[in-house]
């Protein structure tokens, strides 16, 4: 006899943890796993934490945009916008429905709309989580890529933008021309001091408008307009089958776009809102004034040792970060970056012990239950480690040290991307996806030699940026390890890479 299929998670759902007559206040840029596990679930304890729990009434109801991809948004309306988040440690899973989004769709399937939710009145805060591929920057100035042909697009037609900044500043135009209501712009991504950033290019973008609009865009900009800096951290695997039958399992429904996630979670924001927001400190998030400093650490200790350890271990054949940093050469390495080449380039924000955050580091990359992909976290490394690698590694080669482990990670992500003759970096590389793949594979076809590689991608390409573009010790470093692991391996290199 087949057995019954289970009940969808909205037939399932008995209502209790529905919050009442959600109305929307936010508008979220980026519906992926990550903001399904972090902000949402911080805005649902604020929510209930303010007592719009099950009867209550809220105004700060999440419209979810997705960029191109329908099949989240899609599985969330036939689910009546509901979906589960696993939290995963050793011990075990336990499951909640944030519920806080009041709709959901995709930009690409209505680009008018995207501008005209961020126009209305009820809109008092627009969060994004783009990924740092979003941003259409130039990474060797910072600034705005305005030759882009994206941008040189939504430039052009105001009512259809497809970038996330064209989006919010064709969104801001139309709150300038009409009620004239403030609101925050609240950035969520990986960037050193991404508020500013996400500010800077809002000004540029808007500033190349025709002149009266971009005149009257950037006074209502600068009056109605903020941008906190914000950090966020919780590591987020993709969803997978195996995410969806520990739901049926666990909860008894179906649901199709579950969310998997590690039990930690922090999020530390700039107080400084336009127009008010949830109490997001009921789930724990902090306000401070110190948020560049905890965004350094975060995108330094943790996301630059992670790019180190997903890169050799995929080329040790891991699938995921625990099977990678379980090889002790690969703990050695993981702790002798972060500890002696990241660390010295932070400060600690007040009351952080960096000893304590080390080991919880070293605690949560270990959770195997979680199964974090090394080729997720290798993913737009081009894009990744210009964030991670060249202040730290400035740092060091002006105080007159050699950062071989800075050095190592980008050899080694060399050798995952790039296509070497006689070199297979296995299957975990290959999944790897990255828009300089192209480029690196015109490099690996002009080099003869790792070190000439080097030169091509850090020298002449600036992967690392324009400063480390020209400190030719680094490179000349990156090419030797590059080397080792084409002739001895990733363990070899890791074990190497130090003992100079
Ligand atoms: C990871 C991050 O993919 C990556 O580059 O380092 O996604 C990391 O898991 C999160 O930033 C943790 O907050």
């Amino acid at each position: 006899m087949a057995a019954s299929p289970l009940p969808r998670l909205s037939a399932a759902y008995d209502g209790a943890p529905r919050l009442g007559a959600l109305r929307p206040g936010i508008v979220h840029l980026g519906l992926g796993n990550f903001h399904r596990a972090h902000q949402a679930v911080y805005t649902r304890a604020a929510l209930e934490a303010a007592g719009s729990g099950a009867d209550g009434a809220s105004d700060w109801g999440i419209i979810g945009v997705g960029s191109r991809s329908a099949a989240v948004p899609d599985a969330m309306k036939a689910q009546d916008l509901l979906y589960t988040v696993i939290e995963i440690s050793p011990e075990g899973e336990s499951f909640s429905i944030p519920g806080v989004h009041t709709d959901v769709f995709t930009a690409a399937g209505e680009p008018e709309r995207v501008v005209a939710s961020i126009g209305a009145p009820e809109t008092r805060i627009v969060s994004l989580t783009v990924t740092e591929n979003g941003y259409y920057y130039s990474p060797r100035t910072g600034h705005l890529a305005v030759d882009d042909p994206a941008i040189q697009r939504d430039l052009s037609e105001a009512a259809r933008p497809s970038t996330p900044i064209g989006q919010i500043v064709r969104g801001l135009q139309s709150r300038a021309r009409g009620h004239g209501a403030p609101i925050t712009v609240l950035s969520c991504d990986n960037l050193a001091d991404n508020g500013h950033h996400t500010e800077r290019l809002v000004k540029e973008f808007a500033s190349l408008l025709p002149e009266g609009e971009a005149a009257e865009t950037l006074a209502f900009i600068e009056r109605h307009v903020t941008f906190p800096s914000t950090m966020v951290d919780r590591i987020v695997p993709a969803t997978a089958d195996h995410y969806r039958r520990l739901v049926a399992e666990g909860c008894g429904y179906r649901d199709d776009v579950p969310v998997p996630a590690e039990p930690f979670t922090m999020w530390v924001l700039e107080d400084s809102f336009a127009a008010g927001r949830p109490a997001w400190e009921a789930g724990g998030a902090v306000f401070s004034d110190e948020v560049s400093r905890y965004e350094e650490l975060k995108v330094r200790l943790l996301n630059g040792t992670h790019s180190l350890i997903a890169y050799l271990g995929a080329l040790t054949g891991a699938a995921t970060i625990p099977e990678s940093v379980r090889q002790p050469e690969i703990e050695a390495a993981a702790r002798a970056v972060l500890r002696d080449e990241y660390r010295p380039s932070v400060t600690a924000p007040r009351g952080v012990d960096l000893d304590a955050y080390e080991e919880e580091l070293f605690t949560r990359w270990r959770n195997t239950a979680l199964g974090h992909r090394t080729s997720q976290v290798g993913s737009d490394g081009s894009l990744k480690l210009r964030q991670r690698i060249p202040v730290p590694a400035l740092a060091a080669l002006d105080s007159g040290r050699a950062p071989h482990f800075l050095a190592l990670t980008a050899a080694a992500y060399l050798a995952c991307l790039a296509p070497l003759p006689g070199f297979d970096p296995g299957p975990h590389a290959a999944a790897m996806v990255d828009p300089a793949r192209p480029m690196l594979a015109r490099a690996a076809e002009l080099s003869s030699s790792s070190a000439e590689l080097a030169s091509r991608v850090l020298g002449e390409q600036h992967l690392l940026g324009e400063e480390l573009a020209g400190r030719d010790e680094f490179i000349a470093r990156t090419g030797e390890l590059l080397d080792i692991i084409r002739r001895n391996g990733a363990l070899a290199a890791a074990a190497e890479a130090g003992k100079v």
